[in-house]
């Protein structure tokens, strides 16, 4: 007795599962928005750079019909237009963008007991999420290992871009001398520069 109640414990369990399984949808239903996340939760920029801001959705099916809107708090800091940020001013502004549902998308809840269909719930769901965005000032022209200040390091740091590019990024453009391309001339210009600056002029 006691095992043939277990065993129906088991069973009832098993159909508990089953029952509280994910809302199952019909193919012309389109699922609520659960939640929307972003590329970036924070984001550090220097002025005049940009970023894409990109959202993913949560369940992706949902996605359609979903209209986002950006918020901005600090207009004065960063605009935001269609998901690119672009830096204006050195401060720190947050983005919140809300995806809202438009009304017409339906969730169809799992049958009942009984296998019987329930009501369709109309979804009209709006959800969010924010974008920390620290605006840096600009690099300073010629100042490659951003410390500040244009020194002979800076030289060195072009030079070495010129054998390693990955390891030795460049932050701005590269090409001193304005022939087009970036290369150990360009390097030595800015040694000049360090020296002569009225006559190897960066800008
Ligand atoms: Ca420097
Ligand atoms: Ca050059």
């Amino acid at each position: 007795m006691k095992k043939a109640l277990s065993l129906i414990i088991s069973i009832v369990s098993v159909i508990g599962i089953f029952q509280s399984a994910p809302a199952v949808f019909a193919q012309d239903e389109i699922p609520a928005l659960k939640k929307i996340e972003l590329n970036h939760t924070q984001l550090t920029l220097r002025v005049a750079q940009t970023a894409d801001l990109t959202v993913t959705y949560n369940p992706e099916a949902a996605a359609d019909g979903v209209t986002l809107t950006y918020i901005n708090n600090r207009p004065d800091v960063v605009t935001v237009e269609d998901g690119v940020i672009t830096a204006l001013t050195p401060g720190t502004a947050t983005i919140t963008v809300k995806a809202k549902k438009k009304p017409g998308g339906n969730s169809s809840p799992p049958p009942d007991e009984g296998g019987n269909s329930l009501p369709i719930i109309p979804i009209s769901s709006t959800v969010s999420a924010k974008c920390t965005v620290t605006v840096l000032p600009a690099y300073i022209t010629g100042d490659f290992d951003d410390d500040g200040t244009i020194t002979d390091a800076d030289a060195v740091y072009l030079l070495m871009n010129t054998f390693f590019p990955e390891d030795y990024p460049l932050n701005q453009p590269g090409d001193l001398d304005g022939d087009g391309f970036v290369t150990d001339a360009d390097a030595v210009y800015l040694l000049m520069n360090t020296f002569f600056p009225e006559d190897y002029p960066i800008n």
